[in-house]
């Protein structure tokens, strides 16, 4: 949001406040400050008048303005009603040289999950894509799939979700394990360096269970309509906690995961893994205790099986 309408709006909030006191206060001419309180009505921020003046009296439930409001969190927001994908706009974003942009949309029309598998996203989900640029060895982007499940499992949890992490990048609710949250992480770069990630998360929000597949749930199914500006918001700022801090991922992780000590099959680029899934080692790779000793998988399909 621009600068000075989100200080007009903070003024607001914390009003009531006069036009020529806000006008003074930020340096701004009269109709510059009759601009913004316009801008921000229309973004569905309610602005009311009162004889000391204008206050803040609601916010809207959804939408880049509403997310950016109070957002501690180093991103500016895209926000589309309706788009394709949003990982495909946030690596068009990329590689115009953008970075530190969250695309978000209500919906979405030709989602993908890993593989091109389809993804449905109909209005009422959060689709966010973050466009990072991090100094990091290609190798290491794994680490960001972990972060986005720490961050997104996390704020579903203080919401009362049941939720844990399947390796790598699900999140699943309750004992039949279905599916709220799904990351698809994208990138280009050097031999040494990527040049930018863009990490995909699709959560299931205020959207009926049959308008998604059977074996996935959704958070209007599970706890009822949640705020998915502050839900947003909550995402946003654990996953930039975590990038600034990626030696914190792993333990976080592992506290969250259902994957650890089950049986597993993972189904991997090189062939099946079937075993007791032991650890997760930096930037992702999961341990896995098999018939013949240890191996460690870096990417697949992971399956929890039932124990022997
Ligand atoms: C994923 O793939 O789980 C990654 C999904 C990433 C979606 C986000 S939304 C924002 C951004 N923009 C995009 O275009 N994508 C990202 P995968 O592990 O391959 O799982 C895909 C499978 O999940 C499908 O084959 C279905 O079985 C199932 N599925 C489809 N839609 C679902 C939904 N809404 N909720 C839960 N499961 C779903």
């Amino acid at each position: 949001m621009q600068e000075t309408r989100r200080r007009v709006l903070e003024a607001l909030a914390d009003g009531p406040v006069s036009g020529p006191e806000l006008a003074t206060e930020l340096d701004v001419s009269r109709a510059a400050v009759w601009k913004h309180a316009e801008a921000l009505r229309e973004a569905d921020f309610s602005i009311e008048s009162c004889d000391d003046g204008y206050i803040l009296t609601d916010v809207p439930e959804f939408g880049g303005a509403a997310v950016e409001f109070g957002l501690d969190a180093a991103f500016d927001i895209e926000y589309h009603d309706s788009i394709g994908s949003t990982n495909d706009r946030a690596r068009e974003l990329a590689s115009e040289g953008a970075g530190d942009v969250a695309v978000l949309a209500d919906e979405q029309t030709g989602a993908r999950g890993r593989l091109d598998r389809e993804w449905s996203s109909p209005s009422g989900g959060i689709w966010l894509s973050l466009v990072c640029r991090p100094d990091l060895p290609p190798a290491q982007a794994p680490i960001y799939t972990l972060a986005a499940a720490v961050a997104t499992t996390e704020a579903v949890r203080d919401l009362g979700v049941d939720a844990a992490i399947k390796w790598p990048n699900d999140v699943l609710v309750g004992p039949e394990e279905k599916k709220l949250v799904g990351i698809l992480t994208e990138m280009e770069g050097e031999a040494d360096r990527v040049s930018w990630v863009v990490v995909g998360i699709g959560l299931n929000a205020n959207i009926d269970a049959g308008e998604v597949p059977e074996t996935a749930t959704t958070l209007r199914e599970e706890v009822g309509d949640i705020e998915r500006a502050e839900l947003t918001q909550a995402i946003l700022e654990r996953f930039d906690e975590l990038r600034n801090d990626p030696e914190a991922v792993l333990p976080a992780w592992r506290e969250l995961s259902s994957t650890l000590g089950r049986r597993v099959r993972v189904e991997t680029p090189g062939g099946e893994v079937v075993g007791e899934a032991v650890d997760v080692e930096f930037p992702g790779r999961l341990v896995v205790e098999t018939d013949a000793g240890e191996k460690r998988v870096s990417a697949g399909d992971c399956e929890h099986l039932r124990p022997v």
